[in-house]
């Protein structure tokens, strides 16, 4: 099956321009002007007129069916990756978890039995570890040679997630030898619990004072922590989820020491707010960790760190649950409603709307963040996130003009609410190709479930190379 994408203006992180894209099966084959006229032949035409040709964005933080104080995340891998695609975002990297007591070989069977023929776009793994042991190290070499290089540690959630410095420092050390990723949760959790109980037991227990718990300094902390570790152990390290100025800061300073520290924000750190926690128990749909912070200086502070590269991805931290008996679970006590937000589906468009048509990034630097650098750090590059011959055909027909509400009642995911009830944004992908297969047209899916394949990534080498 061969498919041209005609008339467009191609935009990747290096540059845009006026191109024809020709697909050939599950590849890109040819770039060029006017291939028709110049004798190229497909077996179906896209016309590409007004609109951008972007590789299918990439989202390297979603956790599908994961398990959260005593619920799931209510998206599966076919739910959240067809919402995805709907947004135009053709890979995602989920959250594989070993369990206490649990071999991480374990935690992947489970997370492989969910993915495994009902994806409808690509996805890789990362690992997260709650029990760092000499046989847990030992796992952590087989899971790099499978594919699986990145793994997921916490300074939070005591008892759940939750690891030491010690834990901590020696998976940093054998991934220093294994050729991986660190990646952290970076908050500290026991001073949180300390300050949580607290504000309860004044009475505090709504869902605003999970926000208020969660100091902008305890983050800053163990942020500077983590990354100090890392320098230690001589690994690269990306911090998740960077929600505020204390921690961007420690970012910065470890970048301009020189160290391999990377870092994402995500659309809830740029556009919501403290203020969104504070409506009652209706603020609980907002309850996500790292929380919402303060306005300012925050939110100028991450998009000038996305425009600087001290922040080089934004993913979504994709973890829905549903309002109504599930975020609900909190009432009376905001330390047990469970954590998360949905966002797979809107990420590309809030970007675009925000950053691109809202003057605080150029479109390849946008096209840069949700794609090309989450490929290059996680071992995808040059076959997802870029547009060459060669690379897999995923790619998004975008109009930049196009305007959407956006809606509980009209997006995909499978979740009751929307953070952004009634946001009219800009921008939309109007085609969506999986290995050149159309997934989205015209607002309608036209993919299948079980389309996904695993994705197996390359070690670090991008993020050693600094
Ligand atoms: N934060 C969330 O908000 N949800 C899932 C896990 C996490 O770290
Ligand atoms: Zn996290
Ligand atoms: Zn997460």
């Amino acid at each position: 099956m061969r498919t041209l994408i005609a008339n467009g203006t191609v935009v990747t992180a290096d540059g845009s321009w006026p191109a024809d894209v020709l697909v050939d099966g599950e590849t890109i084959a040819q770039l060029g002007a006017d291939l028709a006229a110049n004798g190229v032949t497909a077996d179906q035409t896209i016309d590409a007129s007004g609109k951008y040709v972007i590789p299918g964005a990439i989202d390297v933080h979603t956790h599908m069916e994961l398990p959260f104080g005593g619920t799931f995340a209510k998206d599966t891998f076919e739910t959240g990756t067809r919402a995805a695609a709907f947004g135009g975002t053709t890979t995602i990297v989920d959250f594989a978890v070993q369990s206490k007591g649990h071999s991480l070989r374990e935690g992947l069977d489970a997370w492989n039995a969910k993915a495994e023929g009902n994806a409808c776009v690509d996805y890789g793994f990362h690992m997260i570890m709650s029990d760092v042991t000499d046989e847990s190290l030992a796992e952590m070499d087989q899971l790099v040679a499978e594919g699986i290089p990145d793994f997921k540690l916490f300074t939070a959630y005591p008892g759940v997630f939750y690891s030491d410095d010690a834990a901590i420092f020696r998976a940093m050390r054998r991934t220093r030898d294994n050729g991986g990723l660190i990646m952290m949760h970076a908050e500290n959790g026991p001073a949180i619990d300390i300050v949580a109980a607290d504000l309860v037991a004044q009475g505090k227990t709504d869902p605003y004072y999970h926000g208020v718990a969660r100091y902008p300094v305890f983050e800053g902390e163990a942020t500077n922590r983590v990354i100090r570790l890392a320098e230690a152990a001589d690994v690269p390290v990306y911090i998740v989820h960077l929600s505020v100025i204390d921690a961007l800061e420690a970012i910065r300073e470890a970048r301009d020491r020189g160290a391999m520290a990377y870092a994402e924000t995500c659309p809830q750190y740029l556009f919501l707010s403290l203020d969104d926690l504070g409506n009652g128990f209706d603020g609980s749909k907002f309850v996500c960790s790292p929380p919402l912070r303060e306005k300012n200086p925050n939110w100028e502070e991450l998009w000038s760190g996305l425009k600087k590269n001290d922040l080089q991805v934004v993913s979504t931290d994709h973890c829905p649950f549903d309002f109504h008996g599930q975020k609900e679970l909190g009432r009376g006590d905001f330390r047990k409603i469970p954590n998360g937000l949905p966002g797979v589906e809107d990420r590309v468009d809030l970007l675009h709307h925000g950053g691109v048509v809202g003057g605080k990034i150029s479109k390849e630097r946008w096209v840069e963040i949700i794609a090309t650098e989450p490929a290059k750090l996680f071992g995808m590059y040059p076959r997802k996130g870029a547009i060459a011959v060669g690379a897999d055909a995923d790619l998004v027909v975008y109009d930049p003009n196009r305007k959407r509400t956006i809606s509980a009642g009209s997006h995909h995911m499978d979740v009751d609410y929307s953070c952004y009830e009634g946001w009219e944004v800009q921008g939309g992908s109007d085609v969506v190709l999986s290995r050149g297969a159309v997934v989205v047209q015209d607002g309608e899916f036209r993919g299948r479930k079980g389309h996904g394949r695993f994705l197996k990534r390359g070690p670090a080498e991008y993020a050693r190379m600094g």
